[in-house]
């Protein structure tokens, strides 16, 4: 059996846990990354393509930006459209700040060779991982690589491992407590070799439903139809979806919807959710593994990085002064900013999408969409949520 000894042992090699390892790295803390996928795999994974300023700003503070400046696309703004009409939210003007639409995947490709250009050690393809000890000071992940029994001894362990990870699983479930709100609806995602159809997203309410338009790249077009949860992509061919886009985008005048051959394309559940508190003992939680939140805010990459960023300040004073202050405080600092970031997208998610019921909700929420696009103070607060609240 091979036996590594490090610092902190990170379980998952998504934006949580390879940020976590390059900040620790540039703190001189060592680290090793446990992935159950290939990195090819990881590294081609369509999802998030939004990110908040400070997310930004912290990756190209830890000298993993290069690319992302080049070929990222900064936006201003973004459009909100209704009764088929387009209203845009400044975001400079209201915040001073913007966003950049850059893919999840591509995050993911750049700290993979920042990680291996810099010595880290990623293990991808391991297989039964098991943690334990973390109640004690002799945490240890166990696993199999190649078939072969592996055990990595640390200080720490961080669960950077999704939704559907080990980590939470392994904590007693007396310990934690779980907020849950499942929505009725999904999200069927396209990725469409199309050029996109204007500068900025485009966030739609319609009668038939909420969509989306972003994009990736000046040739590829990022879109989103509201679906049931469990839709049967078979009964959704090609065209249709196309007409149902065209339908629900319309608006603005001599605005068109670019079509291109589709890609890829899926369906996504809807879900808020939130395990307080997010560490037990030497375990840490970050990221999808803590929390989950519905897409309509663009907020779950970058809520992944504000968490690591918190633990990776508790860490460097733990191993610089012997402090664990900011270890101790960890799961409470950042359920602050989580909850702030739940709330924004379940509102986002509530004032977008169409609600099967009472017809004073269609009303309401058109009513909501009035205020906010007509209102500087409801579109301020629309902005300074999306652009990224400041870290604390
Ligand atoms: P991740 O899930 O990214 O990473 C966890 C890693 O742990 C994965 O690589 C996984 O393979 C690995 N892992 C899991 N179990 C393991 C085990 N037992 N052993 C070892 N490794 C293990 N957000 C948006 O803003 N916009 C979107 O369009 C969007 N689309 C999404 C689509 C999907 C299908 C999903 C699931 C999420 C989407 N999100 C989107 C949210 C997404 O961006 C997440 O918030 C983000 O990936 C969270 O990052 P991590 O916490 O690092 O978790
Ligand atoms: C995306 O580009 O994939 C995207 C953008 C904004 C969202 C969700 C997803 O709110």
């Amino acid at each position: 059996m091979s036996t590594i000894r490090t610092q902190v042992g990170i379980v998952g090699a998504g934006p949580a846990g390879l940020v976590l390892s390059h900040l620790l790295h540039l703190e001189g803390i060592e680290s090793v990354v446990l992935e159950n996928r290939s990195r090819q795999y990881c590294e081609e994974r369509i999802r998030a393509g939004v990110l908040e300023s400070g997310t930004v700003d912290l990756l190209t503070q830890m000298g993993v930006g290069d690319r992302m400046q080049r070929e990222g696309l900064v936006h201003h703004g973004i459009e909100l459209r209704f009764n088929g009409q387009g209203h845009r939210i400044d975001f400079k003007d209201l915040t001073g700040r913007a966003i950049t639409v850059y893919g999840q995947h591509e995050v993911i490709k750049d700290l993979n060779q920042a990680r291996v250009a810099t010595g880290g050690q990623i293990l991808f393809d391991v297989d039964d991982v098991r943690i334990e000890g973390y109640e004690s000071n002799q945490p240890k992940i166990h696993y199999h690589l190649a078939g072969q029994p592996g055990e990595i001894q640390c200080d720490f362990i961080a669960g950077c491992d999704g939704s559907h990870g080990v980590c939470r699983h392994s904590i007693p479930a007396g310990a934690l407590t779980i907020y849950d709100r499942q929505y009725p609806f999904g999200w069927l995602g396209i990725l469409a070799e199309a050029s996109p159809s204007s500068e900025e997203l485009i966030y739609a309410y319609h009668d038939r439903g909420f969509a989306l338009h972003s994009m990736r790249s000046s040739q590829i077009t990022r879109l989103y139809l509201q679906c049931a949860p469990d839709e049967n992509l078979d009964e959704w061919p090609d065209d249709r979806i196309w007409q149902e886009l065209q339908t629900r985008l319309a608006g603005g005048r001599d605005w068109h919807l670019n079509e291109g051959r589709i890609l890829q394309k899926g369906v996504t559940g809807m879900r808020s959710y939130v395990v307080e508190p997010m560490q037990h003992g030497r375990l840490f939680l970050a990221g999808d593994a803590a929390h989950i939140v519905p897409p309509t805010g663009a907020k779950g990459l970058n809520l992944a990085v504000a968490d690591v960023r918190m633990l990776a300040q508790g860490l460097k004073d733990y191993y610089s002064s012997g402090s664990s202050e900011k270890l101790t405080n960890y799961s409470q600092a950042c359920l602050r900013r989580v909850w702030k970031v739940q709330r924004f997208s379940w509102w986002m998610t509530s004032m977008l999408h169409k609600h099967e019921g009472n017809p004073f909700d269609d009303r309401r929420q058109l009513a909501e969409l009035d205020y906010v696009t007509s209102s500087r103070a409801a579109s301020q607060s629309l902005a300074e949520n999306y652009v990224g609240l400041p870290f604390d």
